[in-house]
């Protein structure tokens, strides 16, 4: 039975990727590691936690050496998966050190502890020798890359180029890692995907951002004029190229992931828009869920293009994202399964009926965050 220790799983893409573990392989022990920021949430994997035999929450703080090294003592694991960091890039611009101290120093608190708990020895040149079958992945981004022009696609022989507080920290994560790989052959892989999209995510980012706004029938904000290009991937199939990783990639290589969807974010909108519009006109019952008055919620024609409204750009806003997949497909045969058109309207329908998730975020401090930001 494999132990696997999955940080920020309390967050967007950890949730899933545990959710999608327990499917993947019934037997495993999954340890949860999370601090709880405003972007952690229990609720997201409060299924899980109910299986006390195969599941158990730890609420630590990968800075927290001390905390860390005791659960690695107690659960002993042989997997460590490490999605714990701060992700939004506007928070980052307006606040950097925690992105520094969260997504730098947590990861080498987790490579200290992982060198603690998996060297067996040394040889006689002095490297660690290594505990069979251990593994490290390190969760990065398309955004260490930087940002693209109208052609090319990031492959993972390009220089790191990050452009944001955000992307700067993960990208020092990379690099960090990739140092223990050469120093302490410590069995380490990293990926980095494009913009997922699909089930717990919080409202501070575009997608469920849009749909929490149009339920209440306000502004869409879109940054400059929309033109920014995102290339997105339903987050399952996020977590089904990690874990190929994590099992058949090779140490201390990038596997970048994404599946060759691209759309900037106005023609992004544009579709979220006239999926809430149809789901609301085919299914009545959706329409119950609109924080507007009667004539509003009877007539839908509303939900329309008219509530974009674009607003100061951000700073040093990346123009484009885009992945070449192929090393990841060639290597290991992984590509996306879930067509965009489906996915929108899967991950529509999740927020809409997942509206008490959605509204323990969004009626507590998150009100604060929006009227800072917009
Ligand atoms: P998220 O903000 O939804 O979740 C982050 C989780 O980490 C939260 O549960 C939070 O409580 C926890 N956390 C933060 N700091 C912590 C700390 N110091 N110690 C312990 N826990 C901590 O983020 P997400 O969108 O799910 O992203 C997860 C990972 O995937 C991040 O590393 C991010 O850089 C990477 N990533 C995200 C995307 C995307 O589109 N969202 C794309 C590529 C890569
Ligand atoms: O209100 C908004 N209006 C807007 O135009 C918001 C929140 C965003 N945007 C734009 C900025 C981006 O071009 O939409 C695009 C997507 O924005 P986000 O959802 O904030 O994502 P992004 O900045 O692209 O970063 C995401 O993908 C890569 C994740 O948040 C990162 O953690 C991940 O590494």
């Amino acid at each position: 039975m494999n132990t696997y220790l999955v940080t920020g799983a309390a967050g967007f893409i950890g949730a899933n990727f545990v959710h999608y573990l327990r499917e993947a392989e019934p037997d495993a022990f999954i340890v949860v590691v999370d601090s709880l920021t405003y972007a952690g949430n229990l609720a997201s994997i409060a299924d899980l936690m109910e299986d006390t035999a195969r599941f158990a929450f730890c609420k630590a703080d990968i800075c927290d050496a001390e905390a860390i090294s005791n659960i690695f003592d107690k659960y002993q694991p042989t997997f460590v998966v490490n999605f714990a960091a701060e992700s939004h890039v506007d928070r980052s611009i307006e606040d950097p050190q925690i992105f520094i101290k969260s997504n730098i120093l947590g990861v080498q608190v987790l490579l200290d502890a992982v060198r603690k708990a998996w060297v067996v020895a040394k040889d006689d040149k002095g490297y660690p020798i290594w505990k069979e079958g251990c593994r490290y992945l390190q969760v990065s981004t398309d955004e260490v890359y930087g940002s693209l022009g109208k052609e090319g696609f990031f492959t993972e022989d390009m220089p790191l180029k990050p452009r944001s507080p955000y992307s700067a920290a993960k990208s020092s994560a990379d690099l960090i890692t990739l140092a223990s790989v050469e120093t302490f052959h410590l069995p380490a892989v990293i990926t980095r995907c494009s913009n997922n999209y699909g089930p717990y995510q919080f409202p501070e980012k575009l997608i469920p951002l849009v749909l929490n706004n149009i339920l209440q029938s306000k502004p869409l904000p879109i940054y400059g004029d929309g033109s920014n290009v995102r290339d997105w991937l339903y987050v399952e199939d996020h977590c089904r190229a990690i874990y190929k990783v994590l099992h058949g990639g090779r140490v201390g290589e990038a596997y970048n992931i994404g599946g060759h969807n691209e759309y900037s974010n106005l023609e992004l909108v544009k579709i979220i828009l006239r999926t809430v519009r149809q789901l609301m006109e085919e299914e009545p019952k959706y329409r119950e869920l609109l924080r507007v008055e009667e004539a509003k919620r009877a007539d839908v024609s509303w939900i329309s293009e008219g509530l974009i409204t674009f607003v100061k750009d951000r700073l040093g806003h990346d123009a484009r994202y885009a992945i070449d997949p192929s090393k990841i497909h060639g290597e290991l045969g992984w590509q996306p399964t879930t067509k965009f058109p489906q996915g929108i309207v899967k991950t529509v329908r999740w927020y809409l009926e997942h509206q008490d998730w959605v509204k323990d975020i969004v009626e507590g401090d998150y009100q604060n965050y929006y009227s800072k930001m917009y």
